[in-house]
């Protein structure tokens, strides 16, 4: 399988700078090297950046900051992925922050649509990410992405006249979850969306919670779009984040994710999200992702290199 690398320096999404560097950092600690030596053919278009002229954004009702450039961005990457699976490739976006699938999403939603496949979308983060610019207490718009993908009102600006895709509040699943705002239960309740918190996971376990998903998936024959935030991961484990909150996946229950996503041979485009290497400890956050974005593509256990491959 090819894959299409589009780095995504984005952080005016988030609430603290930094995940602007996310992308460096993956790369620095070996994930194109990885994917390589997994055997995938890559096409590598390098980090993005944005054109000197934003787009026009009418006023919102409520707060959402910086959505200009969020509007930027998101139009960018929405052309940037379908591109990629237009030419047959999987595209793995390298952000940046969560905003960012607000335009990965939305080109891999364009091209599903285009060719009658059902879009499925397993959003791996501690936050829910539902907000709108109405119900927001931050107005951070990386908080908003997966409302703006099932068409929530109140960010029509984001896409304006250029093309979008949506994703069915039904195909959605949050999982991992251990922080929703108030306000954000209320419209998750009212659209029904599948929220699989931590607590599920504790009690049902990562094994049986992913298989329910992957056959929903593979029964209608459709692509599962996977949105990593790397929030979702325990922060003892992973502290390059700007918004820790503890009681994560541990490192297998991570692990299991990916390989149980790779076995199952339905996963079609992935983001890699949240990674502020500023705050990151020695590069300790950037190295357990590239393990588990290898994971993802085909990684197993028996094939994993050890410390004294690596010296030799
Ligand atoms: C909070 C934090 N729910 C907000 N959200 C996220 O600002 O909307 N943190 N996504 O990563
Ligand atoms: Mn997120
Ligand atoms: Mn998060
Ligand atoms: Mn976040």
């Amino acid at each position: 399988q090819k894959l299409t690398i589009i780095g995504a320096p984005i952080e005016e999404g988030a609430g603290r700078l930094g995940a602007l560097m996310g992308p460096a950092a993956l790369r620095t600690a070996g994930l194109i090297r990885t994917l390589e030596e997994l055997g995938h053919p890559i096409e590598d278009r390098g980090d993005l950046c944005l054109p000197k002229d934003l787009p026009v954004v009418p006023p919102v009702a409520g707060l959402a900051h910086h959505i200009e450039k969020i509007a930027a961005w998101s139009r960018m990457l929405s052309n940037e992925t379908y591109d990629a699976m237009k030419n047959g490739s999987f595209p793995v976006i390298l952000g940046g922050d969560h905003s960012l699938s607000m335009g990965s999403v939305s080109g891999v939603a364009r091209y599903c649509k285009e060719h009658n496949r059902e879009l499925f979308v397993l959003w791996l983060d501690a936050h829910s990410d539902f907000n709108t610019p109405a119900t927001s207490p931050s107005g951070n718009m990386h908080g908003m992405s997966a409302a703006l993908l099932c068409g929530e009102p109140g960010l029509e600006g984001v896409f304006g006249d250029e093309p979008r895709g949506f994703v069915k509040p039904e195909n959605l699943h949050l999982f991992g979850i251990r922080s929703i705002d108030s306000t954000e239960r209320v419209l998750l309740r009212e659209r029904g969306i599948d929220v699989i918190d931590m607590r599920k996971i504790d009690e049902f376990g990562i094994s049986r919670l992913m298989r329910g998903i992957i056959d929903q998936v593979q029964k209608a024959n459709g692509v599962l779009h996977v949105s990593f935030d790397v929030d979702f991961i325990d922060p003892s484990l992973a502290p390059g984040v700007g918004t820790t909150v503890p009681g994560g996946a541990t490192y297998r229950e991570a692990h299991l994710v990916m390989e149980m996503l790779h076995d199952s041979g339905v996963v079609g485009s992935l983001d890699v999200v949240e990674l502020n290497p500023f705050l990151d400890e020695r590069g300790k956050s950037a190295l357990i992702l590239v393990d588990l974005v290898a994971s993802i593509f085909g990684r197993q256990i028996f094939d994993k290199p050890t410390q004294a491959d690596q010296s030799a």
